[in-house]
């Protein structure tokens, strides 16, 4: 049996971390390297190590994390037009990924520059 994912872990609550949102498909916390005022990991429940792997099976656990995103944004005061807040995946080396469980970063509360590094 393969090792459970740091998240996994979070996720089984085996890891102490305060969940910001959870339901059925999905769960949601902050990252522990914020690299904005609000950094929040949207996390499926469900193990799809990344992005470009999942399956049409996962199409409603990846509708799933949009739909979290947009709640807990609602839910943090950043939802506004006039504020905002960005959504990130990273897949793979070259785009930094280092936890091989798929995750969506919501990134807020101060100006994010484009193109992202
Ligand atoms: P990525 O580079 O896209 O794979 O992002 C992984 C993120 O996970 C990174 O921003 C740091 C965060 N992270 C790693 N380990 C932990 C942990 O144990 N707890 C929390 N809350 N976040 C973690």
């Amino acid at each position: 049996m393969s090792e459970k994912t740091i998240f996994q872990e979070i996720i089984d609550r085996e890891i102490p971390a305060p969940l910001v949102y959870e339901d059925d498909l999905v769960a949601a916390f902050n990252d522990v390297n914020p690299q904005a005022p609000t950094h929040v990991l949207i996390v499926p429940k469900k193990l799809i190590p990344r992005v470009g792997e999942a399956v049409a099976d996962d199409q409603a656990t990846l509708g799933a994390l949009l739909l979290a995103a947009g709640k807990i944004a609602d839910k943090l005061g950043i939802k506004d037009r006039s504020k905002g807040f960005r959504l990130v995946i990273n897949h793979g080396a070259d785009a930094g990924e280092s936890v091989p469980h798929l995750h969506v970063h919501l990134l807020a509360g101060r100006n994010l520059k484009w193109p992202p590094g």
